[in-house]
């Protein structure tokens, strides 16, 4: 599935710039943009240009492009903070999951809240 099979997706229009988006960084098969509703100093989601559904369709069809966005956001972190950082991908709504095209929450910039 290619992000032109899911038209309804915010993040495969945010990807085809029908939607605006604050993105920091891209290369051939992801972006980075920043979160609308931040819960760190840096956050930034980071998503492949394809879609997938979550994280586990992802992992299971493409490692390569998942390396990709894991290697965006190393990177972004670098160049927003200083290299220090928190990524999180939310899978399922029991997860807190709401946006349903794989994507990576870098959390950035300050001293992040420890889990419980
Ligand atoms: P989640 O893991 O699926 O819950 O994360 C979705 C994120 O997408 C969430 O942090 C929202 O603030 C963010 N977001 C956004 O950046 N731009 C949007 O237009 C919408 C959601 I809707």
């Amino acid at each position: 599935m290619t992000s032109t099979d899911s038209p309804d997706c915010l993040f495969c229009k945010i990807v085809a710039g029908d939607i605006p988006a604050d993105v920091v960084a891209s290369s051939d098969t992801a972006i980075a943009f920043r979160d609308i509703a931040p819960k760190a100093p840096v956050h930034v989601l980071v998503v492949p240009k394809e879609h997938y559904p979550d994280v586990s369709a992802f992992a299971a069809t493409d490692t390569e492009g998942l390396a990709g966005v894991i290697g965006l956001a190393d990177g972004v972190a670098s160049e927003l903070a200083d290299g220090q950082y928190r990524l999180i991908f939310n899978t399922g709504p029991k997860a807190g999951q709401s946006v349903f095209h794989v994507h990576a929450h870098l959390l950035a910039g300050g001293e992040l809240p420890g889990f419980a």
